[in-house]
């Protein structure tokens, strides 16, 4: 029907889809048609929130000229695609990546202007979507754009949560948490397609069957469903024309409401079934690294999961494509084990929907699943009980135990008479209760298994999965997380980018080794001095935020020392306050001479999860130290604590541009990778840090000279632990540290209650899991190493600059460049 034929009397509508002008006069226009007849109001009467939304949908027609071309391109060519599998996408605000991709800044400036409107005025209407916890998700949104930026084509899959990442306000300086209604106002960015829903099954039983050809099967009489509807979101590349797809799922009720019940009166009961299908996309986990293994949650894993398989098989494949070749045409990478369930899943539909043999679905299976694991913390590692999935998943279930008898006996072949082995590396475990290992699930169907950094992916062969690391040796890898220059630099950093484009040109966005060709002007006293104004320049426009945002004023001339990530035991922001506490009390008790003082901001931003107690008593502690520090004139000209809430990726985008320190002080051996750690390393912060997680590779890359290191080593925590840790004698031992302690203790940060601080108070001195006492002294040491490199400008911006110049390597370019090479095997278009 649209053949050659077609094509000559109709060429607008076969396409190429032709693209709105480039100019500002092409732009205005389509700007106007949106406001009017996409949002429906005159620009006399618009809102800001209407020209915010019609910009945003006038950008989008831009780009999506290049998606419609780019999908079907990437369709005719069948070439391989990346599925990345993801339960989160932290992706921030869009509007301006739009812009940079598509070049149209300028002229959107000038074009809005000639309508009287400011274009920065309508950036800051856009409300983020907090569709992720912390580094998991933010992860993700910078695979997803270099992937476009590297012309390889990629879907990304998830899940389009109704509410994201809560917003955190504080109250008395505790935390609370206010659904964030991200979607309330509108979401521009979206391509809705209720057309193109998929059923998702769940519950029911199973059964044995004859089929047609008289051969015995199984099935899967499920009891109840939801319907899948595709929300695409376009990823585009940067100035490539490439546009890629974000495809996130949305439940839906089958029946909307039963008629006959909102008839007889009982509304509630009516909707009941539709509450409870759109609950499955309603909100976001908000655990960071801590899942909770509830039953609304594998609901959501399984309903990603399943409407991205049948989406790719049944809507980008040929109808007739043989299911054999599967492993031509997509990889799907598992993000952590949340998207895990998808292998049993597509051996459901090869084996029992398309009556593929079951060994030739299982080696079609361990091609088209690769996993990353991102973390090293047992609690974190998910597992699910098998009574839920044989309430919520029967044939799921009896497909996973089908995998493990196969994978056990050629364990047990392999290792004969080992059977403590066989027991050990079972995907089924017995205890605590009866459990499938989701990890060793995706261990063992995955074509490769890696890490998220080096140690990280050592640690992980050594301790988490040793004996499949020694089954299968060549399985395990490592990829070193990276970010997204695009937006961690050159949207963020824009007094940086104008430097650094001055300096080597243009090319470093999309090659980011070339920050190195900056190296020579570490060792020039005019390009130090302009560092320092850029440095100067973003922490004014970050105090003009804070101002408006929060009404924390930021005093001029500290040094700026930033901690931001989720609150963790693990990352010990405790350690930080115990920092500040020393010093405060050194200061007031006249141990030390203020006017040695460095003067000091500190910034926290840190969410915690709402159930996790300690992690909020923390939050409280911080505040009440924050807001003694600023009434006491003794010392705050000297140390100010700012801890703005409810930190996010916009957030973080005029933060990590002004910092002059970047902490990065977990416990040896616990933080997988970290990705806050190089942002702040490209934007010219050195770091404080432990030999964890990419800290050892970034320190690695800037040398000695230039990374604070202190805290103990991985191996040197591991043989404390086993010596036995007793943190009130580390107390006892430590007088300043006993100062910092029973300072807090005292109740001099809250109006003498006493009892306020006790449950932070009684952990540390008792608990302290992450030995934060035990790496206190040295932290300590290392912090007076900075006051000292920090009191000489030159010497502090001459490091600074060669963070920059050697950190090229934690682009997330060079991620998927690896991934490409090493997993996936896919290739550019
Ligand atoms: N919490 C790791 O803890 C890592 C990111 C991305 C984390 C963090 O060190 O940088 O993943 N892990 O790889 C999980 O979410 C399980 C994280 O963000």
């Amino acid at each position: 029907r649209f053949g050659p034929e077609f094509a000559a009397t109709h060429p607008l509508a076969v396409g190429p889809v032709v693209s709105p002008p480039h100019s500002v006069d092409g732009f205005v226009k389509e700007f106007l048609r949106e406001l009017n007849f996409g949002t429906g109001v005159l620009l006399s009467r618009a809102t800001v929130n209407d020209q915010y939304v019609a910009l945003a949908r006038t950008v989008a027609h831009y780009l999506a000229a290049r998606w419609l071309e780019g999908g079907r391109t990437r369709r005719e060519a069948g070439v391989k695609v990346v599925g990345y599998l993801s339960a989160e996408y932290l992706l921030g605000r869009q509007l301006g990546n739009a812009l940079l991709a598509t070049g149209l800044r300028d002229i959107v400036e000038e074009g809005l202007e000639s309508c009287g409107i400011n274009l920065s005025t309508l950036r800051a209407q856009e409300v983020e979507p907090g569709l992720g916890n912390g580094g998991l998700g933010r992860l993700a949104a910078c695979f997803i754009d270099s992937l476009a930026t590297l012309n390889v084509p990629c879907i990304g899959y998830g899940i389009r949560y109704e509410y994201g990442i809560f917003r955190q306000t504080f109250v008395d300086g505790r935390q609370v948490e206010q659904p964030d209604a991200w979607l309330s106002l509108g979401s521009p960015w979206e391509f809705p397609h209720p057309e193109a829903a998929v059923q998702v099954d769940f519950g029911g039983t199973t059964e044995e069957y004859v089929d047609e050809d008289g051969t015995p099967r199984r099935r899967w009489l499920p009891s109840w469903n939801v319907l899948g509807v595709p929300y695409n979101y376009m990823v585009p590349g940067y100035h490539n024309g490439r546009v890629n797809t974000l495809r996130l799922w949305s439940a839906q009720a089958t029946k909307a409401f039963d008629l006959q019940i909102f008839n007889s009166g009982d509304y509630a009961e009516a909707v009941r079934a539709q509450t409870f299908a759109e609950n499955i996309s309603k909100v976001l986990y908000p655990e960071d690294s801590t899942p909770q293994g509830r039953e609304l949650r594998l609901q959501q894993q399984y309903f990603f999961v399943a409407c991205s398989l049948r989406d790719f098989i049944e809507r980008e494949l040929p109808a007739d494509f043989d299911l054999h070749d599967l492993p031509e045409r997509i990889i799907f990478q598992l993000n952590d084990t949340h998207p895990v369930i998808a292998v049993p899943e597509l051996m459901r539909l090869l084996v029992d929907e398309r009556k593929m043999d079951w060994d030739e679905a299982w080696a079609v299976t361990q091609k088209c699943f690769a996993y990353t694991c991102h973390t090293l913390l047992p609690e974190a590692l998910e597992v699910w009980p098998t009574e839920m999935l044989a309430k919520l998943l029967p044939r799921h279930l009896e497909i996973i135990y089908q995998i493990n008898d196969g994978f056990l006996r050629e364990v047990r072949e392999a290792f004969p008479g080992d059977e403590m082995r066989a027991r050990r590396m079972s995907i089924v475990t017995d205890y605590p209760e009866r459990a499938v290992r989701m990890a060793y699930l995706a261990t063992v169907a995955g074509a490769k298994v890696n890490g998220v950094a080096e140690l990280h992916s050592q640690l992980l062969r050594d301790k988490v999965l040793p004996d499949f690391s020694e089954y299968w040796p060549e399985k395990f890898t490592n990829v070193t997380n990276g970010v997204t220059p695009r937006r961690f630099i050159r949207l963020a950093n824009w007094n940086f980018t104008r430097l650094i484009n001055e300096t080597i040109g243009t090319g470093w966005v999309t090659d980011l080794d070339r920050l190195a060709e900056l190296e020579p002007y570490a060792e020039d006293p005019e390009f130090r001095a302009r560092f320092r104004q850029v440095k100067a320049a973003n922490k004014e426009r970050l105090a003009k935020l804070l101002v408006a945002r929060d009404g924390i004023v930021l005093p001029e001339g500290h040094l700026l020392d930033v901690m931001v990530k989720r609150l963790h035991e693990y990352k010990r922001q405790s350690m930080k306050l115990l920092h500040i506490l020393s010093t405060y009390e050194q200061i007031i008790s006249g141990a030390i001479d203020p006017a040695t003082v460095t003067p000091r901001t500190f910034v926290f931003g840190a969410k915690a999860a709402p159930g996790y107690k300690m992690a909020k008593e923390t939050i409280f502690a911080i505040n009440a130290v924050a807001a003694t520090l600023a009434a006491d004139e003794r010392t705050n000209h000297l140390l100010t604590v700012a801890f703005p809430a409810n930190y996010n990726v916009t957030l973080a985008e005029k933060l990590i541009p002004a910092a002059d320190l970047s902490e990065q002080i977990s416990l040896a051996g616990k933080e997988a990778s970290g990705t806050g750690n190089m942002k702040f390393a490209l934007n010219g912060a050195l770091t404080i840090g432990t030999d964890d997680g990419a800290n050892v590779e970034i320190r690695e890359l800037v040398g000695d000279d230039n990374f604070i290191l202190f805290g103990m080593s991985e191996p040197e925590v591991a043989d404390l632990q086993a010596r036995g840790y007793n943190p009130a004698a580390v107390y006892e031992s430590n007088p300043l540290l006993k100062r910092a302690i029973d300072l807090l203790a005292s109740g001099h940060f809250t109006e003498g209650n006493r009892d306020a601080m006790n449950p932070l108070v009684m952990d540390l001195l008792y608990n302290d899991r992450f030995l934060a006492l035990a790496d206190f002294q040295s932290y300590i040491e290392a912090q007076a190493k900075v006051d000292e490199l920090y009191a000489d400008p030159d010497a502090w911006s001459r490091k600074a600059i060669l963070n920059v110049a050697r950190t090229g390597f934690f682009s997330s370019d060079r991620s998927m460049r690896e991934y490409l090479d090493r997993i996936w095997h896919a290739k550019a278009l």
